[in-house]
């Protein structure tokens, strides 16, 4: 999708001089991110940028819709914001994260968020500023990893604020909607502004949307 629309929004601290040189037009309420001509999967900070040494990053810059085909085409599909959240929570009821109700545990990292200011500063302290590897920090006890923060996972589910109460089993959203449920949050989120590195927390995109902190992760029924 980022391909066909010839742009996507990457965070401006990531960009090269050269490529921030031909931005002029920006998102007036969230002014940090830019449009950037030629940013997509292969190339997230756009055209001078590339994955060779992020190949075990997730993907970024993909739509929902480019996000479904890719499942599909991987004989499987996205998970419903359901299913996602009781994997964030290993099955457990009433837990802030995967590992527990203690943002960190020992004074350890548990995930990639922000630290330091935003959106000037990242501090890192948590080891990366920007995307980390798939198979950083430990993993949850469903054995899943990074499902908080780095980046945001489209679900299958239209956005709706309020759930339906009647569907207890297996819920799978409203029947339509203008955007999708985006889960987990990302290495943009801090505490003081975006506490949606929650299991419970959400967030909604229209499915055409990409973004240099948002991708997904697949699921699959049991056969
Ligand atoms: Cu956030």
């Amino acid at each position: 999708m980022a391909e066909k629309f010839g742009d996507s929004f990457v965070l401006d601290f990531l960009l090269s001089d050269e490529v921030k040189a031909t931005i002029t037009q920006a998102v007036a309420a969230a002014p940090w991110w830019l449009p950037v001509k030629g940013a997509d999967w292969r190339h997230p900070e756009g055209k001078d940028s590339n994955i060779s040494e992020r190949m075990d990053h997730p993907v970024i810059h993909v739509s929902w819709n480019d996000a479904v085909a890719y499942c599909k085409w991987k004989g499987m599909r996205l998970p419903t914001e359901a299913e996602w959240e009781y994997a964030c929570r290993s099955g457990l009821p009433d837990r802030l994260f995967p590992w527990g109700n203690k943002q960190m545990p020992q004074n350890k990292h548990y995930m990639n968020i922000w630290q330091g200011t935003f959106p000037d500063n990242n501090t890192k302290e948590d080891g990366y500023a920007s995307t980390a590897p798939v198979d950083a920090f430990p993993s949850t006890a469903f054995g899943l990893k990074n499902i908080v923060g780095n980046v945001w996972e489209w679900t299958s589910d239209w956005w709706t604020t309020q759930h339906s109460p009647e569907e207890k089993t297996n819920p799978k959203g409203p029947k339509s909607g203008k955007d999708k449920v985006k889960k987990g949050g990302s290495f943009m989120c801090h505490k003081s502004y975006c506490y949606r590195f929650r299991c419970a927390a959400r967030s909604q995109n229209t499915p055409d949307t990409s973004a240099g902190n948002l991708g997904f992760r697949c699921a699959a029924s049991k056969s």
